[in-house]
């Protein structure tokens, strides 16, 4: 078992260890409760406690997509502003995704941490609103 935590990973707790996992420790064959998704049990060579470890408690942090959404009244030229300056990209490219949208009703045009997916999208809303244009984005998490 490899017991260097990645930041991720759970870390085993013992007697000695009362970290941050959550784990129980017990001696000798108590066996009462259920240590739920614990049945992992192994011995402890230096103090003879049977140590459990807990399931890991972190989750990886979710990814969001940025979308970007159809109106009838934004004009093109802007929509291709907002895709190179918030989202770098290149005007072939914002060209593209522009009609994407424009065509489908709407795209994803980057997919981010929650944060930064928040912050570009309320960007676009306000740099939009600044600017008397109805285009709106939004966010959505990824699968
Ligand atoms: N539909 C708009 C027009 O015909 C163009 C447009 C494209 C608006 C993409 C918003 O997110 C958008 N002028």
């Amino acid at each position: 078992m490899n017991d260097i935590a990645d930041g991720w990973t759970n870390l085993k707790m013992t007697a000695r260890n009362p970290g941050l996992g959550g784990s129980i420790w017990y001696q000798g064959s108590g066996g009462e409760g259920d240590d739920s998704g614990n049945d992992d049990a192994e011995h402890d060579r230096e103090s003879g406690l049977a140590t459990v470890t807990s399931k890991p408690e972190l989750k990886r942090p979710g990814m969001y997509k940025v979308l970007l959404l159809n109106d009838d009244y934004t004009p093109m030229e802007f929509v291709v502003h907002i895709l190179e300056q918030f989202f770098a990209m290149n005007r072939e490219k914002a060209t593209q995704i522009m009609l994407t949208v424009h065509t489908e009703g709407a795209a994803a045009v980057g997919i981010f941490p929650r944060d930064i997916a928040e912050t570009k999208s309320e960007q676009v809303n306000l740099y939009s609103k600044e600017n008397d244009h109805p285009l709106m984005s939004t966010i959505e998490m990824t699968d």
